[in-house]
């Protein structure tokens, strides 16, 4: 027997638009799992949506014979046509989603990610002399620097472009229309969001954002065309790279959409994963002090190298319980694989889903079910995700990265960043909130983020401005 599944009533015309107002709109959706349980329904601008919240009926909407990824309504309603970026195509059936995921995958996988270590240590030189020269007594906002971070190091390590974000108070005019078009799109189910979009004088605005950043991927294409290197970056892959299953190359346009691609999902979604793990590890200082011996430990008083980051076994089970009660990423769609022939499609064996539907996981909530984390599964415990603990954790209890054959292309590539510049922050400077009664509160745009996160940064006892950056070129001829 199919049971209905749970949900607040529908309204007239607005059905449950009300239900999901916040300023943190995911919060309002998590909310409702406590209240309706872990599947319940909505009316959301006249159609049906399906949300999940808990870990068994997750787990199966992993099974990729049945189920599929559904992009995020989010980002492909009112797209013009035209070539996808590989997190919007519509499944991976789709020509374009093929081709590019078969000439990314080695373009993202270890062996190119270790030769990305340089330039990733570069950019991260730039935050951490930043902040050395500027003093324990600086109140360091974490989320604005670790933006400027990641956007820096995914644009150079991808297509060796530099937005040189931390030499300038003004933000680059490609970050300004992609900040726009990402506000206007994370805030269309809230009211506010729906008022502004009528506007046609806002809409002129979008458009204009919209085409200038094609331009300037565009332009980075062509420029690369007429200026060629031996750079072995994503741009060089996608240009020069060949299909091994059709011996094809990739169009323009198409490698236009991936790069942007890249810096939308590469930057914010590792900087609030940066920024939470440091929260986290500030509002319970064991952690932090734990972290920094680690450090000590594996590294010393040495330049950090990619042979140290496989070993930095604590943080790197930081990053995954930061991930774990934090996904940046905070839900994504499954919906029902065309080649699946059941007659009625159940999930937990009564709730049927139908086939034009998409179910919205809300991983944050499903990665804190008491089932699979028992009763502290709120509370901030490394421990739990260090290796002999996170591999006896059921098949698909963490999935801060998607799942199945649409799982993030840039798993290896973030997390290489997010090590090293954890430890590199770790061995240099003793950190403090500025407000030590600070508690986490979010905000959203896409992805979530901790807000009015203040810190100070103070160089460790020993260690100068001067000595600090000997350290980081790896030219320093005296301990210090
Ligand atoms: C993807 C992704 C995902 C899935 C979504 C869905 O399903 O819808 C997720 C969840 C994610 N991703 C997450 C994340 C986190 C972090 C930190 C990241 N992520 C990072 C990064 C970096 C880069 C570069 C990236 N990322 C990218 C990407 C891409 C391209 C994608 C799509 C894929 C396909 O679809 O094929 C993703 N990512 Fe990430």
């Amino acid at each position: 027997m199919a049971s209905s599944i749970p949900g607040p009533t529908p309204r007239f015309i607005i059905g449950n638009l009300l239900d999901v107002q916040d300023e943190v709109p995911i919060r309002a959706l998590e909310r409702l799992v406590d209240i309706y349980g872990p599947i319940y329904k909505l009316v959301l601008k006249g159609d049906d949506s399906i949300f999940v919240g808990g870990f068994d009926l997750f787990d199966e909407l992993c099974d990729e014979t049945r189920f599929f990824k559904i992009p995020p309504r989010v980002l492909t309603e009112d797209r013009p046509e035209g070539a996808r970026g590989l997190f919007i195509a519509n499944s991976e059936k789709d020509e374009d989603w093929a081709q590019a995921h078969r000439i990314l995958m080695p373009a993202f996988g270890p062996m190119a990610i270790a030769g990305m270590f340089d330039e990733m240590h570069d950019i991260a030189t730039q935050m951490v002399m930043k902040w050395a020269r500027l003093g324990p007594n600086n109140k360091i906002l974490v989320t604005d620097d670790f933006t400027r971070l990641t956007l820096d190091t995914i644009a150079l390590c991808a297509m060796d472009y530099r937005f040189n974000s931390f030499y300038s108070e003004k933000l680059d005019p490609y970050v300004v229309a992609m900040n726009h078009t990402l506000a206007a799109r994370s805030q269309r189910g809230q009211v506010g969001g729906m008022i502004k979009s009528l506007l046609p004088s806002y809409q002129k605005q979008l458009q204009r954002d919209n085409d200038y950043m094609k331009s300037v991927a565009d332009q980075l294409v062509k420029y690369r065309r007429d200026n060629p290197t031996e750079k072995k970056d994503l741009l060089n892959a996608m240009i020069h790279g060949t299909d091994p299953k059709t011996g094809k190359s990739m169009r323009d346009d198409l490698i236009g959409v991936n790069m942007q691609t890249f810096l939308v999902a590469g930057h914010e979604t590792t900087s609030g994963l940066l920024s939470f793990a440091f929260m986290n590890m500030l509002m319970n200082p064991e952690t932090y002090f734990a972290a920094q011996q680690e450090v000590d430990r594996v590294v010393g008083k040495e330049k950090i190298l990619p042979k140290h980051l496989n070993e930095l076994k604590y943080i790197n089970a930081v990053l995954r319980e930061t991930l774990r009660l934090t996904p940046t990423a905070p839900a994504f769609a499954r919906g029902i694989r065309p080649e699946n022939k059941e007659e009625r499609v159940l999930l937990g064996g009564k709730y049927e889903i139908p086939r034009d539907t998409g179910v919205l996981c809300l991983i944050g909530k499903i990665q804190r079910d008491p089932k699979v984390y028992g009763e502290d599964a709120d509370g901030f415990k490394p421990e739990r995700m260090l290796d002999e603990n996170f591999e006896k954790l059921p098949k698909n209890a963490w999935k801060p990265f998607g799942t199945g054959l649409r799982a993030c292309i840039g798993r290896a590539f973030a997390w290489q960043e997010a090590l090293l510049v954890t430890a590199l922050l770790l061995q240099n400077f003793d950190m403090s909130l500025d407000d030590p009664n600070y508690t986490m509160h979010i905000q959203q745009s896409l992805t979530i983020k901790p807000k009015d996160c203040y810190v100070r940064a103070k160089l460790r006892p020993g260690i100068s401005a001067v000595s600090l950056q000997e350290r980081l070129s790896g030219t320093s001829s005296a301990p210090i």
